[in-house]
């Protein structure tokens, strides 16, 4: 049988709020206590009381409020949920140098997750920009050299932001010079101007001759001169 006694009532719910005061007190000061002195009394006041007492049987958030009452705001939380903070993972100097630019990470169960959106030291392209954050624009270039022969040429690798391109001459007609007309990597090769008639200035049958390709470079010839 089930019989209303307000008086009763009201004892049971001044108790249970007795109680809770008395387990959330205890609970501040020492952690311990708290529990041994306001369970039993929690449990006495009534079961249902467990919906709005349970505030401090929760276990711990990261949202900026002491939610186990044990004292301590947000114990083994790195962070709020939900916060935000700027990042950079890349090496020590470079941030804000060049590209170079940090991201943003977001707390989610009280730990920062990952670098979202940051700029990072990449290879040096030829762009007009700072890739590799070493605050020089299109550093570590060289020159480009191609062709061989008079047809070797060179260019600058990389010139206002915009990659070089190495164009060799063009061949000719290989000519008795010293020198590689033909860029085939070899002067005077095929013996030009050779096995044309000629007079060789001595006497008799040896006035005839033929002419041969016999240079020698300008260097070749101070050499021979100076022994
Ligand atoms: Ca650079
Ligand atoms: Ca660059
Ligand atoms: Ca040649
Ligand atoms: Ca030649």
């Amino acid at each position: 049988m089930r019989v209303l006694r307000p008086r009763s009532s009201l004892a049971s719910t001044f108790a249970f709020l007795l109680a809770a005061a008395c387990a959330e007190g205890t609970a501040i000061t020492d952690g311990a206590g708290g529990e041994g002195a306001g369970e039993p009394q929690g449990g006495e006041a009534s079961e249902g009381g467990q919906g709005q007492g349970g505030g401090c049987n929760q276990a711990e958030v990261c949202n900026g409020a002491d939610d186990d009452c044990d004292g301590d705001v947000d114990e083994g939380c790195d962070c709020d949920d939900g916060e935000t903070q700027a990042c950079y993972s890349g090496p020590a100097g470079t941030e804000g140098v060049g590209e170079c630019a940090p991201g943003t990470q977001t707390c989610a169960g009280g730990a920062w997750g990952d670098c979202q959106a940051e700029l990072l030291p990449g290879d040096e392209l030829c762009d007009g920009l700072d890739n590799d954050c070493n605050d020089a624009v299109d550093d570590g270039f060289d020159v480009l050299m191609c062709g061989v022969g008079e047809c070797a040429a060179m260019s600058a690798e990389c010139f206002d932001g915009v990659p070089g391109t190495c164009v060799p001459g063009t061949p000719v007609a290989e000519i008795c010079d010293g020198l590689d007309n033909n860029c085939d990597g070899t002067p005077d090769d095929g013996d030009p101007g050779a096995g044309l008639t000629c007079s060789t200035g001595l006497l008799g049958v040896c006035a005839a001759g033929t002419t041969a390709c016999t240079y020698l470079s300008a260097q070749a010839r101070v050499d021979l001169a100076s022994g």
